[in-house]
């Protein structure tokens, strides 16, 4: 049997599962709020159209208005300083949209301090058990905020500091851009952690792994539903020309146990 027939058999048979690890996209999804004096984006909000009404008797559809970067969406290169001579989210190759998911689980440690940052340390450690990251890996940094994103105030965990929501040191970001993955995956509203903004340099993700033509991807959930590695990950943001992201929709295919 060819490969596209078997893998199509194992998923009508169940041996592979699709999952969908997308947050519902809707005017309470949270976007990020930067302090003064930067601009934000807007949430999404739907404009009706037509409802089966005068303006369109049989159907029903809306325009849309939101920012690139609402929801679970894909940070392209050119999003950051560092990244502005590399590839729009248009540009980007499918072929590093698909590829082998692998997932460091710190849900412990964030439960017990919001503001942990993944480092150079854990992801040598992670190396060490399990050998090098595969080439072209989306590296899903699994960390149980996710459960949180229903719950504005509780997703932001902001203060008068801002946000406390956790992430990768500045040596930990400069590990990843020197990694082999294609991109780097979080729960959270971004790739960097909620003080990113008073590191040196600022959100070290976005400065290093952008910088380095890598991806990043957001506000993924269920990720506790994947394995460690063995899942294949599918990110499908939208071809906005010249765009610096867009939201996405992410499947990951896992083998059933
Ligand atoms: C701009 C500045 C800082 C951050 C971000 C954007 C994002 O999180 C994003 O969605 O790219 S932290
Ligand atoms: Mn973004």
């Amino acid at each position: 049997m060819d490969v596209i027939s078997s893998l199509l058999s194992a998923l009508s048979g169940g041996e592979v599962e699709i999952l969908d690890l997308t947050a519902p996209l809707s005017p309470a999804t949270p976007v990020l709020s930067l302090p003064e004096p930067f601009a934000n984006t807007i949430p999404l909000s739907l404009e009706k159209v037509s409802d089966f009404d005068a303006d369109g008797p049989f159907w029903s559809w809306n325009n849309i208005h939101t920012g690139e970067h609402t929801g679970t969406h894909l940070d392209a290169p050119v999003h950051w300083a560092t990244g502005r001579d590399g590839l729009s989210v248009d540009r980007i190759p499918p072929s590093r949209l698909v590829g082998p998911a692998v997932v460091v689980d710190f849900t412990a440690e964030v439960a017990e301090d919001p503001d942990f940052l993944l480092g150079p340390d854990h992801l040598d450690a992670w190396a060490a058990e399990h050998g090098p990251l595969p080439e072209g890996c989306w590296l899903l940094f699994r960390t149980g905020w996710g459960s949180r994103s229903g719950d504005a105030a509780a997703f932001a965990n902001a203060d008068e500091d801002g946000p406390h929501t956790p992430g990768v040191s500045v040596a930990g970001a400069e590990w990843l851009a020197a990694s082999p993955i294609s991109g780097f995956g979080v729960e959270t509203v971004g790739i960097d952690a909620g003080q990113a903004g008073g590191m040196e340099p600022p959100f070290p993700v976005h400065y290093h792994l952008l910088g380095a033509g890598k991806y990043g991807l957001t506000q993924l959930q269920g990720l506790d539903r994947l394995p460690g590695t063995g899942a294949m990950l599918v990110v499908s943001p939208l071809p906005i020309v010249g765009g610096t992201g867009s939201p996405a929709r992410v499947y990951a295919l896992v083998p059933r146990a």
